[in-house]
């Protein structure tokens, strides 16, 4: 029997060392959030990394790693320190995240990231081919991987192979300055059907495609000499029945069961009770537009001082990729803005900031989900944004407002939402006052019709049209042969 094998950076779990002991956790990520489901359900395999090097692994305990992501049908490949460093640390967190996001001058051209990112890219293929038999369907995922698709593709020539890029893709103007933007592309030019989150993101990447490598391109397929790629946009959703559920147990909590977080959200609500809560979650990442999010809200301070001791922003920033200088000195700026906005502006009752810099387990993240009234997500640039659409999913009292940024994939989707430019306070300003002003009967019908949409779209829904639309490629392959 077929099955699917999914290739990303990271498996959907983490395994660390405590006193000799092997610790799994699941891990945290809009890849491995969104995907975890379609893999516990379907006949699926799932190879990637486990978050520890080899250097951390005692001999002693190396079958144990490899059994333990057994256990959960997760193949892990072996990476070592210094691998981490130049591939994930360095191409794909320094060269690819920002340029596709827009951050040219963050960008990074070093040579020496690029020959480990390839030869890391083909570790993960190798590892691949190892558990490939003809009929099985390989999806591979993300930046990370940009040329696993060709390298398996030159071992198995018939593969059906699938690529999902789960960022932006940008215009052509930016990707061109790469310099090795012709072997990128040929990379992901190995699977059969490439896809993406929005129409823009497609059309971005096949104006490279046939400008940079002239290609024929036609509406949504490049013809190669001997094969036709497919590329699509596939938005993402979320597994809306597991939030909507665990906001219904949520309220069920007697005040035994809720969490110290919940009880510190309800001392809220009973020594403010006119106060409301706006929330926001993102990895600390400087495309999430967290600084402009803080500087946005001291803005609408300044401007509606009557808002003083009604209003609160509960801010979770998760640690991401701390190695990486950028995200250092973001992080120095993020204490340094809430320290300086609190002090400004905290009263003997009150501090307008609510900073969490850390992850925090899936249970408090629903606490925060219905706890709080608006949610402010302000990316400058997202691929999707899941925790918009978490967020929608959780208001099972259909009450709530989001502020999302136009430049998050979401946006497509999410018209009902109070949408905004990130880089404009003003806008940002009005756009909090309009959300808490908001009367009741609008949120709701404005929630309705975005739950009703994602409810419809969901994770589920989004992997099962990609490998259907992948097994199709082979299809069509079969009855071109057969012309
Ligand atoms: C990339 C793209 C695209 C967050 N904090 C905690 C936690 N989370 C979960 C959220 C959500 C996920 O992580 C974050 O997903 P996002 O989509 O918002 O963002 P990225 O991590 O940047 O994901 C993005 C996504 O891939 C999917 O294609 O949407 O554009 O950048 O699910 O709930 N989960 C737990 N604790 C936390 O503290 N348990």
């Amino acid at each position: 029997m077929s099955k699917t094998i999914i290739i990303s950076n990271r498996l959907p779990l983490q395994i660390s060392i405590e006193d000799n002991n092997l610790e799994v956790t699941p891990s945290v990520g809009g890849l491995a959030t969104g995907l975890k489901s379609f893999h516990r359900d379907g006949d699926s395999i799932w190879i990637g990394w486990t978050g520890l090097t080899e250097e951390e692994i005692p001999e002693s305990l190396a079958q144990d790693v490899k059994k333990r992501a057994l256990e959960e049908a997760c193949v892990s490949v072996n990476l070592t320190a210094e691998e981490i460093e130049g591939f994930y640390y360095g191409f794909s967190n320094r060269t690819i995240w920002p340029l596709f996001h827009y951050f040219m001058e963050y960008t990074e051209a070093e040579l020496s990231f690029w020959e480990i990112y390839k030869k890391v890219n083909q570790k993960y293929a190798n590892e691949v081919l190892k558990h490939y038999q003809e009929g099985d369907q390989i999806w591979v995922h993300d930046y990370q991987l940009l040329l696993v698709p060709n390298m398996i593709r030159e071992k198995a020539p018939e593969a059906i192979i699938g690529f999902f890029n789960h960022i932006p893709f940008p215009s052509y103007e930016v990707f061109r300055t790469l310099p090795w933007r012709e072997e990128v592309l040929e990379g992901v030019l190995g699977a059969d059907l490439i896809g993406f989150h929005t129409y823009d993101y497609e059309r971005h990447f096949l104006s490279s495609v046939s400008r940079i490598l002239r290609l024929q391109v036609d509406f949504n397929e490049v013809t190669l000499p001997n094969r036709i790629v497919k590329v699509d946009s596939f938005p993402m959703g979320i597994d809306y029945e597991k939030f909507e559920q665990a906001a219904l147990n949520h309220f069920k909590n007697t005040s035994e069961e809720q969490s110290d977080l919940q009880n510190r959200l309800d001392h809220h609500l009973k020594t403010t009770p006119e106060a409301k809560l706006i929330l926001s979650i993102d990895r600390l990442d400087y495309t999430k537009g967290i600084a402009n999010r803080i500087r946005a809200f001291e803005y609408f301070l300044d401007r509606n001082p009557e808002y003083v001791e009604k209003v609160r922003l509960v801010m979770l920033a998760v640690p991401s990729r701390s190695n990486v200088p950028q995200y250092q000195r973001l992080k120095r700026e993020i204490d340094e803005l809430v320290g300086r906005i609190n002090g400004k502006f905290s009263t003997v009752n009150w501090t307008p900031i609510w900073y969490f810099y850390r992850s925090m387990p899936f249970e408090n993240l629903i606490d925060l989900y219905t706890s709080c009234d608006v949610a402010l997500l302000t990316p400058i640039r997202d691929g999707m944004n899941l925790v918009a659409k978490e967020f929608i999913a959780t208001r099972t009292y259909h009450t709530g407002v989001l502020i999302l940024s136009e430049m998050a994939g979401a946006s497509h989707e999410m018209n009902e939402a109070i949408l905004i430019n990130p880089n404009n306070f003003e806008q940002i300003s009005s756009a909090l006052k309009q959300a808490l002003e908001m009367p009741k009967e609008e949120q709701i019908q404005r929630n309705k019709m975005l739950q009703k949409r994602l409810k419809r779209y969901s994770v589920e829904k989004w992997a099962n049209d990609f490998i259907k639309a992948l097994k199709n490629t082979k299809d069509n392959r079969n009855d071109s042969q057969s012309i």
